[in-house]
């Protein structure tokens, strides 16, 4: 592939005339208020810049004229990203001394001006167009190869600095976007690998016959350089449920493939067995991860169910006498990966990750349960293991259903029904309540003593809590930590689980800053993330910060929450003075303390749970939690030294 090799920049300059304040205006807003078009100015805002530019490839490949996308991190932190699409139009506007590209490249949603194809990524976050990009970048460099030239044109914060010029002849077409996000604009500058390698996979999986590269050029934390990593499925979906099922057992193999679709939307699904019980299914509407689901998947559900019971009915896997199977049945062990592409997609809800177009639930009801008649027809050998996992889980589920009639009961809002270890607050209404689960009695016992009681209710814990990653339904409810919890919350678990009911709006995990802590706020995470995703999409859980450390000079007295933090603190005070004290565990604290550093609102460093990428978190809960060993050291020793944040 021919290269947009650095050559002298193009440096003609730039006349402003009354028509360019108006760009000017529109940059201006999006530098003013950047969360309104990259949700916010941290982590997850930097990300959304590369997404953005990525995107826009995704759309020129969509269109089909692009398979290939080269993304770069720069020793100097740019990111490059490059593309050999038809290259964003060059020529000058009749009358407006203006180039196409310079256009695209200022004007706010300029892009779906030109109408690049019929799909778009587009919705929730994504986009907002390159422009915002180019608005939010100390500089930005654009390249253009298209009808036999090279051109060039540099921008600062969104300005351009040069006119679009042409510098070569080139045989070869694509764009190249390469920028350097804002350090006025983003708290951090700093890239995740890891987010930006799932992110790519994941768009590679969904459109195959595309290749992504990503070469990360920093050195990591040892001095080596990472290598090149090259994403390239053949098998699409397939390859993605392949991918999600790795190293575990599949009922069947390779994975269904359905494709169908009507008046425009399209639908693609792969869907295998496997040998846990937990369900995974990840969807996306254009490309975009709809984590709090939608209508795609809701008719994928139905079509699932109505299929495999006319199925067993006719070949005599279910008899007359017995039950349907329903959608809870076949849930366990269940993979599948849902991709729907339409013209104009509704994203609603919370985080604007829920599909609402109605007719899609239908569409995909249609092509999935034809699908899966046919495959059940080509392979008829697929659906015993099915049926029997579900009859199974069915069994089982009436034992967790007996379980958890205890635990309902016990989860009324009646007050007699708390479990006995809860402090609850005085505070009835959710949206001002907080509950902190706190590992250990002696912390629990400083909690209580230090709380504002009028909202804030504390839950200590004893014992061990299942790891609910190993377990089915019924396990996890014979345990007693998680009964606890599941009282204390108030919204059920499993079939009956409904954050409506969820008597805290904001649920902190308080533990430890040893492994031990790690170990079971890791547990905890697992249990929300695997049984009640929706507190965790709502926002609802945090996990409490407590300092690390207490620097000590005369009367005065500090906290630090990091080992750098520390570092700070003792450099500028006169340290041979200052006297540190180390807290080993929660216990230490007094409940003034506790209250002044972890629990008090006007103070407290928390920090949110927020799930960045699906597919990573479940790759993460089930390396951290899962029964292979290796991978889980490998992840270890890959991140020990790093201090990771809770975007999981
Ligand atoms: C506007 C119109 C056309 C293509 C593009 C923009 C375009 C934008 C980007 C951003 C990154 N890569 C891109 N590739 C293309 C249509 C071009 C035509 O009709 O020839």
């Amino acid at each position: 592939m021919p290269d947009f090799s650095d050559g002298n920049g193009a440096s003609a300059h730039v006349d402003y005339g009354a028509k360019d304040i108006q760009v000017l205006e529109g940059l201006e807003a999006v530098r003013k208020r950047p969360g309104m078009y990259i949700g916010d100015q941290g982590p997850r805002g930097l990300h959304h810049l590369v997404y953005e530019v990525v995107d826009n490839s995704i759309d020129e490949s969509l269109a089909g004229f692009a398979d290939r996308i080269d993304v770069v991190i720069h020793l100097d932190g740019s990111v490059s990203v490059q593309d050999n699409g038809r290259g964003i139009p060059t020529e000058y506007h009749e009358g407006g001394g203006k180039s196409a590209a310079e256009v695209v490249m200022t004007v706010l949603h300029a892009g779906g001006k030109f109408s690049k194809g019929a799909y778009q990524v587009s919705g929730g976050l994504h986009g907002v167009g390159v422009s915002v990009v180019n608005a939010l970048s100390s500089w930005l460099e654009l390249r253009i190869c298209r009808d036999g030239g090279e051109y060039r044109q540099r921008y600062e914060r969104g300005v351009p600095v040069t006119e679009l010029t042409r510098t070569g002849d080139s045989s070869f077409h694509g764009t190249f976007v390469q920028f350097m996000a804002d350090d006025e604009i983003f708290s951090t500058l700093e890239y995740s690998s890891d987010t930006l390698k799932g992110r790519l996979r994941e768009l590679a999986f969904l459109n195959p016959g595309i290749t992504i590269t990503f070469d990360d050029r920093r050195p990591d934390s040892e001095g080596n350089k990472p290598q090149l990593k090259t994403y390239s499925y053949e098998g699409g979906l397939r390859s993605f449920v392949e991918y999600l099922n790795r190293g575990k057992d599949a009922a069947f193999k390779p994975p269904v493939f359905i494709q169908g679709g009507k008046d425009g939307t399209t639908v693609e699904v792969a869907i295998q067995y496997n040998d846990t019980y937990i369900e995974r299914i990840f969807a996306f509407a254009n490309l975009i991860n709809t984590v709090e689901g939608g209508t795609h998947v809701s008719g994928f559900r139905t079509a699932l169910t109505r299929a495999i019971n006319d199925e067993s009915r006719k070949v005599k896997l279910l008899k007359e006498k017995d039950a349907n199977l329903t959608g809870d049945d076949l849930k366990e062990g269940l993979t599948a990966v849902i991709s729907v592409k339409l013209l104009e997609p509704q994203f609603e809800g919370q985080t604007k990750t829920k599909l609402g177009n109605g007719d899609v639930k239908g569409i995909v009801d249609s092509a999935v349960y034809e699908g899966l008649k046919i495959a059940f027809e080509e392979q008829p050998e697929i659906l015993r293991p099915i049926v029997d996992k579900a009859i199974k889980a069915r069994q089982a589920r009436e034992a967790a259903r007996k379980a958890r009639d205890l635990v309902r009961r016990g989860s009324a809002m009646n007050k007699l029904d708390l479990p006995g270890k809860l402090a609850d607050c005085s505070n009835r209404d959710p949206s001002q309540s907080e509950l902190y689960i706190v590992e250990g009695d002696s912390a629990g016992g400083s909690a209580k003593q230090g709380r504002d009681r009028s909202f804030q209710a504390i839950l200590p814990l004893r014992g061990k809590i299942l790891n609910v990653e190993k377990a089915r339904l019924d396990k996890i409810l014979s345990n007693d930590v998680i009964r606890t919890i599941v009282q204390a919350l108030g919204c059920g678990i499993g079939e009956d689980f409904d954050p409506s009911r969820l008597r805290y709006h904001k649920i902190f995990l308080m533990a430890d800053a040893d492994v031990d802590g790690a170990h079971i706020r890791t547990l905890l995470l697992t249990l929300f993330y695997r049984y009640m995703p929706q507190i965790i999409e709502q926002g609802h859980l945090f996990v409490a910060q407590p300092p690390l450390y207490r620097v000590q000079e005369g009367k005065k007295s500090r906290y630090c929450y990091s080992d750098k933090e520390l570092k700070e603190v003792t450099a500028v005070s006169a340290s041979k003075n200052a006297h540190v004290q180390r807290y080993k565990g929660l216990g230490e604290m007094n409940p003034d303390q506790l209250w002044e550093t972890t629990m008090d609102p006007e103070n407290r460093i928390v920090l949110k749970v927020r799930v960045e990428d699906a597919v990573l978190a479940d790759e993460l809960f089930g390396i951290l939690m899962g029964d292979a060993v290796e991978p889980r050291r490998e992840f270890i020793e890959t991140h020990a030294r790093e201090v990771r944040n809770l975007d999981i």
